[in-house]
C-alpha cells in the first residue's frame, strides 16, 4: 500500500487513515463526488478508436466501451480527456501499468487523500465497473473526434430570426433583477423574478448546464451545457425562450459576450474543453464566425500539450477584449475582437491549471485561480501584462471572488480555498499612494468555517462577506455559511446553517448571489437529484431569513446569476 501511495506521489497515509477519509467522502457523496467527477461529458457516448497495447491487460470491445463511458462520465473533468492530468493526477498508461490492476482497484474503490472520491465506498461504481476502470486506464487514451467549423456550423439552429423577435419588451419583468438558476442534473435553467421570487419559466438547455452570462443590454441570456450546447434566450419575449442554439464542441464550461462600448450584445465567445478551443460568434444569432485552437506549449516547461482546455472567460469593460484563460498551458489570452478577420491576441505567461476568477473593483485587473499551484494570477488588462502571481492557500476557488474597501488595507479582492479553511484577502490598488504597498499581497487571512469552499460574495452596498464550504467533508459545514462583518474583520465569522433554515436535511449550500439592490443574498440548497432542494434568500443586513423558494421543478440548483450584477461584474 505504501509503495502504491508513493507511486502516485500522494501524501503517504496509512491505509486506515486513507480508508477513514474515503468513508468520510462516501458518507456525504452526491455533490462532492459530482464536483470531482464534473457533470460528465457528452463524449461518453462517442465511439472512439480502441487501441491494443501488448503491455496493457486485454479488454474486450464491450469492456473498453464501458470503460470509456465511465471515464468520460466521471473522470475526464479532473484528469483530462487525454488523461494528462489537471485537477486530478495524470493517468498515463506507462505509470498505470507500473502500478498494476490490483493497486488501481484500491484507489478507485477508496479514493485518495488528494480529493478523489472513493467510487466503491460511495457505491457509485460496482466491483465490476471498478475492475473495468482499473484495466481501462492502463490502455492508451482514445482520442475523441475533432469538431471543426463544418460541424459547428451544421449544429447551428436559428429558431427565431432577428426580424421575427419582439421590438420591445413584451413582459412586465424587472429584467435587471432576474436570476438565472442552473438546474444542473436536469439540464435546465430556471428564470426567477428577483422581486416576487416566483419562477417565470424553466427552459431546456445543454447537458449538466454550467454557467449563465447576459448580453450588455440585458436583453439576451447565454448559457452553455457541458456538452458545448449554447442556448441564446430572448428575455423580451412574453415568456423568455430560446431563439438560437449552437454546439461549439463536445465538452465545455465557459461563455461571455462583448461589453466594450459600441459592441453591446454584438459578439459572443464560448470556450471548450474538447476540442480545446474558443469560438467567436454573432451575439444576436449565434452564427459561428471563427474557431481558434488553444493547443500549444506550456508557459513554463514549453512542452507541447494536446489538450489545453479553455477555463474561465471574462469580457473587458475598458477595451474590446475577451480574457481567455487556458488551463493546461497556464496562458491568459487577451483576444481583441475589434477586427475578427485579423485577430490580434496577447499571450500572457501566468501559471498552470487556470480555473475561475473575477475583476478587481476598478475592472482593470483580472484575478484568476491557478488552483493546483496555490496561486492567484493577476493580469493588468490595460497594459496587457501579468501584474503578479500571488501565492495563496491550498487550491484557491473564488468563483468571481469578492471586492471591498478594507478599513485598513484599502481596495481588496478575496478568494476561499478548496483545500484549506483560509480566505486570502489580496490588495488590489497598486497605483494608490496610501494602499499601493499592499498590492498583490495577501494582507489578511480569514478563517472560514470549513474547507471545501467553492464561492465567496459581497456587494458594494453591503458590509457583509458570505462564504460557503459546500465541499467540506463535514455535513454541518457543507450546509452552513460564514458571515463576516467587513467593518470588523478581527471578529470571527458568525456561522449560519442555511439548509436548516430551508428545512432540508440532506443538501449542500453554495453560490451566494446578491440581488440588484445589494440588500438580499440568495443561496442554493443543492440536494440530490431525487431529493429536495431550495433557494434561500437572506437579508444582507440582519442576516435573517427572508424567503425560501421551493418548487418540485427546482432540481439540483447550483449557480445563480443576477442579471444586473453579472452584466456589470458587481461582486
Ligand atoms: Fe464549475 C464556473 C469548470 C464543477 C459550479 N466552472 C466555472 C468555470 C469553469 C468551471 C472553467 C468558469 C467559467 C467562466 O467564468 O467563464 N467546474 C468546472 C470544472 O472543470 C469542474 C471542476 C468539473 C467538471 O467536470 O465540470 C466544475 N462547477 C462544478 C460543479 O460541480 C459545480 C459546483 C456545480 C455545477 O453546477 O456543476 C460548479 N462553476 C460552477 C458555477 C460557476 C462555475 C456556479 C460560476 C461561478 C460564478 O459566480 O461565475
Amino acid at each position: 500500500m505504501k509503495q502504491l501511495m508513493k507511486g502516485l506521489a500522494l501524501a503517504v497515509l496509512p491505509l486506515a487513515v486513507s480508508m477513514a477519509w474515503a468513508a468520510d467522502v462516501s458518507k456525504t457523496n452526491t455533490p462532492s463526488t459530482t464536483y470531482m467527477q464534473g457533470g460528465g461529458s457528452s463524449l461518453a457516448g462517442v465511439d472512439m478508436y480502441q487501441s491494443t497495447d501488448p503491455k496493457a491487460p486485454p479488454m474486450t470491445k464491450a469492456e473498453f466501451n464501458q470503460g470509456r463511458q465511465v471515464y468520460f462520465d466521471r473522470c475526464a473533468g479532473c484528469h483530462g480527456v487525454l488523461r494528462k492530468g489537471a485537477t486530478g493526477k495524470p493517468l498515463l498508461p506507462e505509470a498505470m501499468q507500473k502500478l498494476g490492476t490490483e493497486s488501481l482497484k484500491v484507489f478507485i474503490h477508496y479514493g485518495t487523500p488528494g480529493g478523489m472520491p472513493g467510487y466503491g465506498t460511495a457505491k457509485e461504481m460496482t466491483d465490476q465497473e471498478i475492475a473495468v476502470m482499473a484495466n481501462y486506464i492502463q490502455q492508451p487514451p482514445p482520442t475523441p473526434p475533432e469538431w471543426g467549423m463544418k460541424e459547428i456550423k451544421a449544429s447551428w439552429n436559428l429558431i427565431v430570426p432577428l426580424d421575427q423577435r419582439p421590438k420591445k419588451q413584451m413582459n412586465k419583468l424587472d429584467l435587471q433583477n432576474i436570476f438565472s438558476v442552473t438546474l444542473r442534473d436536469t439540464g435546465e435553467l430556471a428564470i426567477i423574478d428577483g422581486d416576487s421570487k416566483k419562477i417565470v419559466t424553466i427552459l431546456k438547455t445543454g447537458f449538466a448546464v454550467h454557467i449563465t452570462r447576459f448580453s450588455k443590454s440585458g436583453r439576451y441570456l447565454y448559457t452553455t451545457g457541458r456538452d458545448g450546447l449554447i442556448n441564446l434566450i430572448d428575455l423580451w419575449m412574453e415568456t423568455p425562450q430560446t431563439v438560437a442554439t449552437l454546439r461549439t464542441g463536445s465538452d465545455a464550461r465557459s461563455i461571455d459576450t462583448s461589453k466594450y462600448k459600441g459592441y453591446d450584445d454584438k459578439i459572443a465567445i464560448a470556450g471548450t474543453y474538447w476540442p480545446p478551443a474558443y469560438v467567436l460568434m454573432d451575439g444576436f444569432t449565434l452564427e459561428p464566425w471563427k474557431v481558434m485552437s488553444t493547443r500549444g506549449y506550456t508557459y513554463d516547461e514549453q512542452e507541447y500539450h494536446p489538450e489545453p482546455r479553455v477555463a474561465s472567460i471574462v469580457s473587458s469593460h475598458i477595451k474590446p477584449e475577451f480574457v481567455v484563460n487556458v488551463k493546461e498551458t497556464g496562458k491568459i489570452l487577451l483576444v481583441d475582437y475589434s477586427d475578427i478577420k485579423n485577430l490580434k491576441t496577447t499571450e500572457i505567461e501566468a501559471e498552470r491549471f487556470l480555473h475561475d476568477g473575477g475583476w478587481d473593483s476598478s475592472k482593470r485587473y483580472f484575478l484568476v485561480a491557478a488552483n493546483m499551484r496555490n496561486t492567484v494570477s493577476v493580469v493588468d488588462t490595460k497594459e496587457g501584462k501579468l501584474a503578479a502571481n500571488v501565492k495563496v492557500g491550498a487550491k484557491p476557488h473564488p468563483g468571481r471572488g469578492a471586492n471591498w474597501n478594507d478599513s485598513k488595507y484599502g481596495p481588496v479582492w478575496a478568494t476561499g480555498h478548496l483545500g484549506d479553511e483560509t480566505i486570502a484577502v489580496i490588495g488590489t490598488a497598486p497605483n494608490s499612494k496610501k494602499y499601493g504597498k499592499n498590492a498583490w499581497k495577501v494582507v489578511r487571512s480569514l478563517k472560514n468555517h470549513g474547507n471545501g469552499s467553492l464561492f465567496i460574495k459581497t456587494h458594494p452596498k453591503s458590509s457583509t462577506l458570505w462564504v460557503d464550504a459546500a465541499l467540506s467533508p463535514d455535513e454541518e459545514m457543507q450546509q452552513s455559511v460564514s458571515v463576516f462583518d467587513l467593518k470588523n474583520l478581527d471578529k470571527p465569522a458568525k456561522v449560519i446553517n442555511i439548509a436548516k433554515l430551508a428545512g432540508i436535511a440532506k443538501a449542500r449550500v453554495t453560490h451566494p448571489e446578491y440581488n440588484k439592490a445589494g440588500n438580499e443574498v440568495w443561496f442554493s440548497v443543492w440536494g440530490p437529484k431525487t431529493g429536495e432542494s431550495a433557494i434561500v434568500v437572506m437579508d444582507d443586513k440582519t442576516h435573517k431569513l427572508k424567503a425560501v423558494i421551493k418548487d418540485p421543478r427546482l432540481i439540483t440548483p447550483t449557480g445563480k446569476f443576477n442579471l444586473y450584477n453579472t452584466v456589470h461584474d458587481v461582486y
